[in-house]
């Protein structure tokens, strides 16, 4: 399928926001001033981005540890995510999520979620309830290699096979689990393949090809959203940094995240793609950049300069009320 002109800017935009947002965070942080766990998503850009522009803001996505790149993609805001991080008042949840439990359900993103496997149930519910409610939408959830290993994570690919739920299982395989290689942890090392098991249609592509991430990913929610049932989409990605801020990374090679940015760098790739095809100009691209970088700079600011939530903003928030149905 050939994209507009109009969608392959925002595919464009979207990914440069992701890296602009996350190289700024690896600088930031060293401040002291963002406090928690930071898990940054640098590298595997066309994966949130390719899946994403085959959603719109009616369909669910449940993300990961590793969930800046997805709720960009998903459309959340930039400014708020930015607060979020910094424990802000004003931040997408109020400042008590942090990183790690990022979540605007207004724009189907159901959360980011510290449980490695704990996602897939939580979408196939979401699938579930789409299906029951016969609204047409698509559920993915994203997950690492290192949530493959997990029986939630089978359960929920069983159970999805029976029930026939309009979701999508994506796998970014970027090679760790925190320090362990998936070529040890991985039984058989093919991930897409366990969902054969199930009676799943599954494939396995390039997680720095967006072209390929897209195309795959709209089978499979053409499928969903026909009643055809779940799919396992895996894709071979990197992080360009370590598992978590901090991390030393003494378990990879000396050259490889140089390597990988050299020859896995999803924007690099888009970039000679488009431009070789006569789809877009550098000059437009080039734009998209300038903007990218002021639209990060004054998140930056706008969040270090914005109050912590108060003493009182602990009482809310501890429990909702589903009187006249959810929100
Ligand atoms: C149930 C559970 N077990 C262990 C952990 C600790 N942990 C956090 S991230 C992580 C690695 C996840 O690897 P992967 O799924 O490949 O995602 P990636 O970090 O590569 O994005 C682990 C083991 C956890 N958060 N939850
Ligand atoms: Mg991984």
């Amino acid at each position: 399928m050939q994209l507009s002109r109009e969608e392959l800017l925002r595919a464009y935009r979207q990914m440069k926001t992701i890296r602009e947002f996350e190289e700024r965070l690896h600088v930031e942080i060293t401040t002291g001033e963002i406090a928690g766990f930071t898990h940054l998503y640098a590298g595997q850009e066309a994966v949130a981005v390719g899946v994403c522009e085959n959603l719109n803001d009616s369909d669910y996505i449940i993300s990961t540890h590793r969930g800046h790149g997805h709720c960009i993609a998903k459309g959340c805001d930039v400014k708020g995510m930015m607060k979020e991080i910094y424990g802000r008042k004003d931040g997408l949840c109020g400042g008590k999520g942090g990183s790690m439990h990022i979540a605007d359900v207004s724009k189907g993103m159901l959360g980011a979620n510290g449980i490695v496997g704990g996602g897939p149930p939580i979408a196939l519910g979401a699938a579930m309830a789409a299906k029951i409610d016969g609204t047409g939408a698509v559920s993915v959830a994203f997950g690492g290699d290192g949530s493959c290993n997990q029986g939630t994570v089978f359960e929920a690919m069983n159970m999805a096979v029976v029930l026939q739920s309009p979701i999508i299982f994506v796998f970014e395989n970027n090679g760790y689990s925190e320090h362990t290689g998936a070529d040890y942890a991985v039984g058989s090392g093919d991930i897409a393949g366990r969902a054969a098991g199930f009676g799943m249609p599954a494939a396995c592509g390039d997680g720095s090809d967006f072209f390929e991430v897209h195309a795959m990913t709209r089978e499979a929610v053409e499928r969903a959203r026909d009643g055809g049932g779940p799919t396992t989409l895996e894709f071979k990605t990197t992080r360009f940094f370590g598992h978590f801020e901090g991390d030393p990374q003494r378990y990879r090679a000396k050259d490889e995240v140089k390597k990988h940015r050299e020859t896995m760098d999803a924007l690099k790739i888009f970039r000679d793609k488009v431009t070789k095809a006569k789809l877009l100009t550098k000059k437009a691209m080039d734009e998209i950049d300038a903007e990218v970088l002021k639209l990060i700079d004054e998140a930056v600011e706008e969040a270090r300069a914005a109050p912590p939530p108060t003493p009182d903003d602990l009482l809310t928030d501890v429990y909702i009320s589903y009187e006249g149905g959810i929100q």
